[in-house]
């Protein structure tokens, strides 16, 4: 199956059957003008002239779109179109829909069409873009194809749609597409052919540079109008519809030889960030009215000619997720460049590409980006020696939920996890782990906190400080479900980066970061189970002879990377600070088994309740405080000999 509901409940089946009483909305008949270009910008607050493609208000259902006149992005209006979820859906119309079409122009064969994609809800499960040689334009009757950004998969999409039911004929590939919420988009679907199908994205900070271009290629359709639409992925849900912000948008019937091989996509991104740290140049180039002369194209990194021995140049742009009935692949180049020094972190670069085509026009494209790859600052570390207790502090919250999984995310994990909890928690503890090493099955252990037992929708949150030296690091981790390692100022730190995440997936892979200096770096793991087997390890890779030790591996002392637990004591002159390690503090934790809710009186657990940090006292007076994973309370201080004496609880 390639079903692809963009109109059906979601993206994994067809479902439209319940449309067979035909309330049909619009019944369009389309008058055969070609209009060789339209452009509106929506300034005038008015969508005069559009055909509105809506669900309609029934009794005891509000189903109608609305659309709205906000402001742009440059002192005028955009065009913002909402279509209501359908809630528990009383008539079966599937899907909240809407769109916004000109009736008054059909394009056939060749054309371009583009919107601006001002903003779009990206809390919700949705897709917003373009439609194109629409036509029988109805509830349960539209033909034609959309071209659309779903927030949900991350993904590109152009999709064949036959009354209403999409197949898809051409994406990239699930969470290929990271659009940024904050920045503005320009989408464009063309065809030099009205079967190649084009649909490219620019960022609006860069509109020379396509970076992702979804290709298709299909002869279903090849006239009809074309217009804007939004569709629900989320369905049935009370709370998420379909809404997103247009604007500019632009239709046209090319002059000939006006659609010539172009930039498909590049990497690392336009004015974006690379997260490998030996990332490979990569440019697609498409066929079209001029054809690419591969023996003429030229790259440039900062300024420097790359020799063409240097680049790796294959004769067709590929696009292996489109479905296997679709085409993949498709005339043009892909160029590559590995490069293979390790750029400084941060630091910015440009490329350029020139190409010709076999008329020997030349065209160039030039963009620029950051090296960004995961990377340990020394200034959010402590000294080596700072901690004395060895163990992770892993905080396990599981919800039954009737026996029904939620949803398999790190979202969802987070939701579990926050305090209070955002889902019903049906189960929770709080342990000292020496290794994130755990199985549902028991072994080696079970997960922290719970009973051997088939458990579903479990999120463990684990954090330490890692001892780590300067330079490059090789971790493996192999999860089942969902990981994400994130490291920051401190273990709570909400805006840490991430080291690594697989956010909607299971992985078993290795993974590199570059560490600033010796130092203790903090470091929080999000781990989720929704159900089936359930499994974590995390390892260190050794990068001379590739072999592996659990982290903080009690029984591979001079190998395993050490994890220290994250309690830490630091000390100050003056009560503003600023605060640091306080030298030579010994710290003991208190524990208190823990007893499996549903194994009892099996004690599956630790958990560190408090304990004592000893310091030696400092000449002058000193100001304490002591951060950990959860709140601290001092209980106690006093001087002993040449010692201060600090007991204090964990909550
Ligand atoms: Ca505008
Ligand atoms: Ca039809
Ligand atoms: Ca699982």
């Amino acid at each position: 199956m390639t079903n692809n509901p963009t109109m059906s409940s979601s993206r994994s089946c067809t479902c439209h059957a319940g449309i067979a009483f035909g309330l049909v909305i619009l019944a369009l008949s389309v008058s055969r003008i070609q209009i060789a270009a339209q452009s509106f910008d929506f300034n005038g607050g008015s969508d005069a002239g559009w055909t509105h493609y809506s669900l309609l208000d029934l009794p005891g259902f509000s189903g109608a779109a609305s659309y709205t006149f906000p402001a742009d992005d440059s002192g005028g209006k955009a065009y913002r179109i909402t279509a209501p979820p359908t809630k528990d859906d009383p008539y079966g119309l599937g899907n909240a829909r809407a769109g916004s079409f000109r009736a008054d122009a059909v394009y056939s064969g060749r054309f371009t069409l583009g919107t601006d994609l001002l903003a779009w809800n990206d809390s919700w499960r949705q897709e917003a873009g373009l439609i194109f040689f629409f036509q029988d334009v109805g509830l349960g009757t539209s033909d034609g194809y959309t071209a659309t950004y779903s927030s949900d998969y991350k993904n590109l999409y152009i999709s064949l749609i036959n009354n209403e039911i999409p197949t898809t004929v051409a994406e990239l590939g699930r969470n290929s597409v990271l659009l940024d919420a904050t920045h503005r988009y320009r989408l464009v679907v063309s065809s030099h052919d009205g079967a190649t199908l084009l649909f490219q994205l620019f960022d609006k900070g860069d509109l020379n540079n396509s970076f992702k271009s979804a290709i298709g290629y299909d002869l279903t359709y090849n006239a009809g109008v074309s217009g804007l639409f939004v569709f629900q992925q989320e369905y049935p849900s009370m709370t998420q519809g379909a809404e997103a912000t247009f604007d500019n948008y632009v239709a046209a019937v090319p002059a000939a030889g006006a659609l010539p091989l172009t930039v498909t996509d590049l990497y690392p991104p336009p004015s974006g960030r690379t997260t490998e740290l030996y990332p490979a140049v990569t440019v697609g180039l498409l066929d079209r009215d001029t054809m690419v002369d591969t023996s003429k194209i030229l790259l440039y990194f900062d300024g420097q000619w790359i020799p063409t021995a240097s680049l790796n140049i294959d004769p067709q742009v590929h696009r292996p997720a489109n479905p296997g009935a679709y085409a993949r692949d498709f005339y043009g180049a892909t160029v590559t460049y590995p490069i293979t020094t390790l750029l400084p972190w941060g630091s910015k670069h440009t490329n350029s590409i020139a190409f010709a085509d076999t008329t020997g026009i030349w065209r160039t494209n030039t963009w620029s980006w950051t090296a960004a790859y995961p990377y340990l600052h020394g200034s959010n570390s402590l000294p080596v020696g700072s901690l004395t207790v060895r163990g992770f502090d892993a905080r396990m919250v599981q919800s039954e939920n009737g026996g029904v999984t939620l949803e398999n995310s790190l979202a969802r994990a987070r939701q579990q996890l926050a305090i209070p909890p955002q889902i019903l928690v049906t189960r929770t503890a709080t342990n000292i782990v020496q290794m994130l090493s755990w199985n549902l099955s028991g072994s080696p252990a079970s997960v922290p906190g719970l009973c051997t037992g088939a458990y579903i929708n479990i999120a463990v949150e684990s954090s330490a400080y890692l001892e780590l030296s300067a330079g490059l690091h090789r971790f493996r981790i192999h999860s089942d479900d969902r990981t994400g390692i994130y490291s920051g100022a401190n273990v709570a730190d909400p805006t840490a980066p991430a080291l690594w995440e697989n956010p909607n997936n299971t992985a078993d892979t290795t993974f590199e970061f570059l560490v600033e200096a010796d130092g203790l770096y903090p470091v929080r793991v999000l781990w989720e189970e929704t159900g089936g087997g359930a499994l974590l390890n995390l390892y260190s890779v050794s990068l001379s002879d590739f072999s592996e030790v659990l982290i903080n591996d009690p029984s591979n002392p001079t190998q395993a990377v050490k994890a220290w637990y994250p309690i830490v004591c630091k000390a100050s002159p003056s009560i503003a600070g600023p605060f640091t390690p306080a030298a030579g503090a010994v710290n003991a934790v208190n524990t208190a088994d823990v007893v499996g809710t549903d194994c009892a009186p099996t004690v599956v657990g630790q958990m560190v309740t408090g304990g004592t940090f000893t310091i030696p006292a400092a000449a002058s007076s000193q100001f304490y405080y002591l951060e950990g994973p959860r709140p601290v309370r001092i209980k106690s201080f006093t001087k002993v000999a040449s010692n201060v004496v600090i007991n204090y609880e964990l909550e």
